[in-house]
């Protein structure tokens, strides 16, 4: 009997350190102190051994003594496990990106950022607006007085208190003269409002960039020179432009700078209103009485202006079909100017 303890002793202490899962330990537990494991065995043993007293004792030792191990064992595993999981588990980092989608810009951020660069390299200052203005600023100090057909053309939203949305950005025209007086080089992009059905072309919210340069002997080759120099640089190739004559009573004379089509390349899509050509940017010499409006010298100085449709070059120059998507809110579409 005292061998077969001490055997039994020996090759539990031997197997003791392979047990290194909630399994393992089971089975030997099972197989030690089960009903019918080595333990009960040896206690139907007894009855066959003199000495009885002794050897329960010594049978019962074996049991503390595999009870206590498997249970200390028991308890190394869980612990083990809890800093296994600690260690796994990412630590708290108060400064961590989160791991989300991260926000993107809107194409026509970019598409400003890019004009802007454009003309901040000519010497151009970039000025902001707002964009609830008044009638003086919006109409009448660009040579459009009350009654004027030109009012026709800019379906106005009118507010309570007699102020307007902007429907051009035109409309910081004045208030910029009057800041810098000439000379002058002066960019102002900003949001216009009107009240227009929407097609794939216009939209009631959209974006311009009005340009002002004013100086002695400014001419219509420097217009020229410098849209040439922005259409070039902001597309980064040579794109086809027409100008033709346009009217608007703040410059004469007046152009329409049309771009061609860049999503049919010219043969007519609803983009372009079938034409081939989109209204871009027009332009033209400013108009005397808006310069004497604006405080400038006409004697000495002239200049010119111009009203890029930002939200027009974005679709030129991102192929985007329909003018709609810009504020649409949708993610799908969206997202996908983040690597441009
Ligand atoms: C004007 O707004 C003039 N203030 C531009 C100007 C400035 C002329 C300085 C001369 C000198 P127009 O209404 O055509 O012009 O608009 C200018 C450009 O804004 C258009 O060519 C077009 O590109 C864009 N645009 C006009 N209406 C919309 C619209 N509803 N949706 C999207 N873009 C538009």
């Amino acid at each position: 009997m005292k061998e077969r303890i001490e055997e039994l002793k020996r090759s539990f202490t031997e197997k003791l350190p392979s047990l290194t899962d909630k399994e393992s330990l089971e089975a030997v537990r099972i197989a030690y102190l089960g009903k019918k494991g080595y333990i009960a065995e040896l206690m139907k043993g007894l009855r066959d051994v003199s000495d009885k007293k002794t050897a329960g004792q010594l049978i019962n030792d074996l049991k503390n003594e595999i009870e206590g191990a498997l249970g200390a064992r028991d308890e190394e595993l869980a612990s083990a496990a809890i800093e296994a999981q600690i260690r796994s588990a990412k630590k708290y980092n108060p400064t961590l990106i989160p791991e989300r989608e991260l926000g993107s810009y809107h194409p026509i951020t970019l598409a400003t950022r890019e004009v802007e660069a454009v003309f901040e390299r000519m010497g151009f200052t970039i000025e902001n607006y707002a964009e609830i203005v008044g009638d003086y600023e919006c109409f009448e100090a660009l040579n459009i007085p009350k009654h004027h057909p030109a009012r026709d053309m800019q379906d106005t939203y009118y507010l309570d208190n007699g102020q307007l949305l902007k429907t051009h950005t035109s409309a910081a025209q004045n208030s910029i003269m009057k800041k810098y007086g000439a000379p002058l080089r002066a960019i102002f992009p900003g949001r216009c409002f009107r009240n227009e059905s929407t097609d794939a072309c216009h939209e009631n919210t959209f974006f311009q960039m009005e340009g002002m340069m004013i100086d002695e002997n400014i001419s219509i080759s420097n217009l020229i020179y410098f849209m040439k120099t922005m259409l070039s640089e902001v597309f980064n190739r040579d794109v086809k432009v027409r100008l033709r004559p346009g009217f608007f009573p703040f410059v004469e004379p007046g152009f329409e700078l049309d771009i061609n089509c860049e999503i049919c390349g010219g043969d007519g899509c609803p983009s372009c209103k079938n034409s081939g050509w989109l209204e871009l940017c027009p332009c033209g010499m400013i108009h005397p009485a808006v310069l004497r409006e604006g405080g400038i010298d006409t004697e000495k100085y002239t200049g010119f202006a111009f009203g890029l449709g930002l939200t027009r070059l974005a679709m030129m120059k991102y192929g985007v079909k329909d003018i709609r998507d810009f504020n649409s809110g949708s993610l799908k579409s969206l997202s996908q100017f983040k690597s441009i």
